[in-house]
């Protein structure tokens, strides 16, 4: 199926989020660590405390190993936004 976005500048989910993805695994070994995300949320000036950083990776961290893993990224911010768009 082919479909037709023509006229509007949608985000593509998948998209943004391995962009995001990128942007977090400052150094590229394809895995996310508690300490990548807390460096990634400092130069965003988001002052989060240990804590927070820790609940937010485990929110994303489905199979529990402690790293957030590209699929597990990609999963949680098209789930995200797709919810965000749910109301019809
Ligand atoms: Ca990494
Ligand atoms: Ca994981």
């Amino acid at each position: 199926m082919v479909q037709n976005k023509k006229g509007r500048q949608n985000i593509d989910p998948h998209d943004m989020a391995e962009k995001m993805y990128k942007y977090f695994d400052a150094d590229g070994d394809g895995t996310v660590s508690p300490d990548e995300i807390i460096s990634a949320f400092q130069n965003i000036g988001k002052n989060w405390n240990t804590d927070d950083i820790r609940s937010f990776l485990e929110t994303i961290d489905a199979d529990g190993n402690g790293t957030i893993e590209k699929d597990e990224f990609i999963a949680f911010i098209t789930k995200s936004l797709s919810q965000a768009d749910g109301g019809h």
